[in-house]
């Protein structure tokens, strides 16, 4: 053992080094990391970790050993605690072995709170069963798991769904739609099964198979031991956790509409961790969170649950929470399935590595779930806390409308915003964890502060950014003011989300056959050359045909997948932000509406309706197909021996036989500028 020097000076902002005496007799300089210190540990020291600050040389191995040091801050007094930032507090350095670190880290550990059901529960085998399960698994069934599967199998296997050993069976799953408990009576709002098809399910015998739980790569990541395999009430389902059968509910939809018609449940076996390559170091299972925390000497951690990028509300929010609580702060975003058109998590979790920075070092940290949202609410409120209760956290943000899937197809919220803090509050002592609820917070402009909106002063001036308006201002490259967030997540937002004229887009055309779609795109992808800063691609019907579908007819079906492929493309190419000029025949609205909806949330999609109609169509015959397919050679021919359905969606409706395709073109590129695709971007103001 070995001391460092004494000092007194604010934690975390005067006292971030530390010199440490080597036990060689020899100096050297230490960053105090991860300043804790949000309680005293029972030996009456708060717990810092320490790492030299100049990189230490191979052969330099009496510094080595300091490389697992702990630095304890002593209180001059100890009633210091709760308002940590401005303590003033004596440091030293105690180097210590690792295994006093851990036997101090274990002391921690038990302090906090113990898992749902009483023990945090660990699938994964060891390796002699992992590779017996390898060796098994060549003859048994295997099921690719679904997007949602996995990030379920992830929290099943890592203890994250604690007490839950495996999907659920028949039993726990109806008490769990109908109680919110399960079989066992423990507490648990949300049923976690896996949805197979109907094939799969009749080829699975209850009690006896096994199943090889597969990545989309075809890894094997668990065993299934089948016990139960039951075709269940979806819509029951729904109306049960859900409250609603409405398709507008997005749990709603998945479970009537994307999920399997069968469940399987049974006991797991964990034989490998679902890879990710993104975030790594983000990325701790609930129980090396509870190290990480007994590490830090954190006992009282309150979690933030998010499926948004964080602005300076949610900073203040958290803020308040904490003193609230006299906690530290987890922040935990969710990184699974979130709601359909959501930000992407890529960039969320640049923002939110932005502002961590926001927070005293040591009080805040940024960790990540995998977890698939169901948007369910109130009962996705419990299960959120109870996931972080096996994650070590003591208390939990419940905000207004919690988890809440939007609204109905009236405009009428699902759930009442704070239902979500009532059934919470009703359970609270079963959960386990504290709630921390919060109304929502508002910028007060006279205060220059962010309030809770019940605290507001009757008659201040409030402002608040709606994330349709936020969305907004981003597309239009309009100011986004400092008030609300911080320059540099604005910047980050700005690089996913650039201004209109920045994002790809794609034009569809659509008509008959000889209405102008490949006169008119020819001229466009000319005029969007000429304009330039974005390359073009046109996708010509004929020219699709030759290269892309050169195998299809035109049934229904052969037309449909045609229509997929060009709209598939035309996707990719908008993302990365190219333009994608199509100009088939399209004749059948379910599927343009299908292309629509794969390509809008991705930057623009205008549909242009060619009208032409059909005697001008025929008259021009400029194929002379029209003449083959009144004389029967051609059979199943758009117009005339096949439907067209008429757009009642399209963004502009071009009739040829009054326009000449220099001024369809024009017509086009003027929509375009109107709405904001082409155009000169120093009209947009950009913070
Ligand atoms: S679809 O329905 O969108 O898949 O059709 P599309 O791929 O755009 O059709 C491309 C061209 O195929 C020629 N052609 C036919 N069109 C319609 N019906 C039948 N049965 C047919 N047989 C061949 C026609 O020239 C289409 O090109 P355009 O540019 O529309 O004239």
């Amino acid at each position: 053992m070995s001391s460092g020097t004494q000092k007194t000076g604010q934690l975390g902002s005067e006292l971030t080094q530390i010199d440490g005496q080597l036990s060689g007799g020899s100096t050297r300089r230490f960053d105090l990391i991860s300043l804790s210190a949000p309680t005293l540990h029972p030996c009456g020291l708060f717990l810092c970790r320490a790492a030299p600050a100049s990189s230490i040389s191979a052969e330099d191995n009496a510094a080595q050993n300091f490389l697992h040091c702990q630095v304890h801050a002593v209180p001059p007094q100890r009633t210091l605690a709760a308002n940590r930032t401005s303590t003033r507090v004596h440091l030293f350095a105690i180097l210590m072995h690792d295994e006093t670190v851990d036997s101090l880290e274990r002391t921690s550990a038990a302090h906090l709170p113990v898992a749902h059901g009483g023990e945090l529960i660990d699938l994964y085998v060891g390796s002699e069963r992992r590779a017996d399960i390898k060796a098994e698994s060549k003859g048994l069934p295997s099921w690719d798991l679904t997007p949602r599967q996995l990030c379920d199998l992830e929290l099943f296997l890592n203890g994250g769904f604690s007490p839950l050993r495996g999907f659920m069976t028949k039993a726990d799953y109806e008490r769990v739609c109908n109680e919110m408990r399960l079989e066992s009576g423990i507490l648990w709002p949300i049923p976690i099964t896996l949805d197979v098809s109907e094939d799969f399910a009749k080829s699975l015998a209850a009690g006896r198979s096994k199943i090889a739980l597969r990545d989309p790569e075809g890894v094997m990541l668990a065993l299934l031991h089948v016990e139960e395999v039951w075709k269940p009430d979806r819509r029951e389902e729904a109306q049960a956790v859900f409250n609603t059968t409405s398709p507008t509910h997005p749990g709603v939809f998945h479970v009537l509409n994307k999920s399997n018609p069968w469940y399987v449940g049974g006991r797991l076996e964990g034989v490998q961790r679902p890879s990710s390559y993104d975030f790594k170091t983000l990325r701790l299972s609930p129980s090396e969170l509870r190290q990480q925390f007994a590490r830090q000497g954190w006992r009282r951690i309150v979690a933030f649950q998010t499926r948004n990028p964080m602005h300076r509300a949610h900073v203040e929010l958290t803020f308040r929470a904490c003193k609230q609580a006299e906690a530290s702060l987890l922040i935990h975003p969710a990184v699974g399935l979130t709601k359909p058109g959501d930000v992407d998590y890529f960039t969320r979790v640049r923002c939110y590595q932005v502002v961590l920075t926001k927070y005293p070092r040591g009080t805040a940290k940024l960790f990540l779930l995998p977890l698939a949202m169901r948007m369910a609410g109130p009962r996705e409120a419990i299960w959120h806390a109870l996931i972080r209760k096996n994650c070590g956290c003591s208390h939990m943000i419940i905000g207004r409308d919690h988890a809440g899937p939007g609204k109905d197809a009236n405009g009428k919220a699902f759930y009442d915003p704070y239902a979500a803090q009532e059934l919470f509050q009703k359970h609270e002592a079963e959960i386990g964890v504290t709630m921390v609820p919060f109304h929502n917070m508002v910028y007060v402009e006279d205060k220059a502060k962010y309030l809770p909106e019940d605290e507001v002063p009757r008659d201040a001036r409030v402002l608040n950014l709606s994330g349709t308006e936020l969305r907004q201002r981003l597309n239009e490259g309009r100011l986004i003011p400092d008030w609300f967030t911080y320059s540099e997540v604005i910047q980050e937002l700005r690089r996913s989300f650039p201004p209109r004229h920045q994002q790809g887009f794609t034009v569809f055309f659509t008509g008959l056959s000889g209405a102008g779609k490949s006169t008119i795109a020819n001229v466009l992808l000319i005029k969007l050359l000429e304009i330039g800063g974005r390359p073009v691609t046109l996708f010509d019907g004929d020219l699709v045909r030759k290269h892309l579908s050169s195998e299809l007819g035109f049934s229904r079906e052969h037309r449909d997948l045609n229509i997929r492929r060009i709209g598939y493309v035309a996707s990719e190419i908008t993302k990365n932000r190219g333009i994608a000029i199509c100009a088939p025949i399209a004749p059948y609205d379910a599927m343009r509406k299908e292309v629509r909806a794969m390509i809008a949330p991705l930057g623009g999609f205008i549909m242009v309706h060619l009208s032409t109609p059909v005697e001008v169509c025929e008259e021009r015959d400029r194929k002379g197909l029209y003449a083959k397919a009144r004389a029967g050679i051609i059979k199943e021919f758009t117009g005339i021996s096949d439907p067209y359905e008429e757009p009642t969606d399209a963004d502009i409706t071009i009739n040829t036989a009054e326009l000449a395709p220099d001024e369809a073109a024009q017509e086009i590129i003027l929509h375009l500028e109107s709405e904001g695709f082409i155009g000169n971007p120093s009209n947009s103001r950009v913070s």
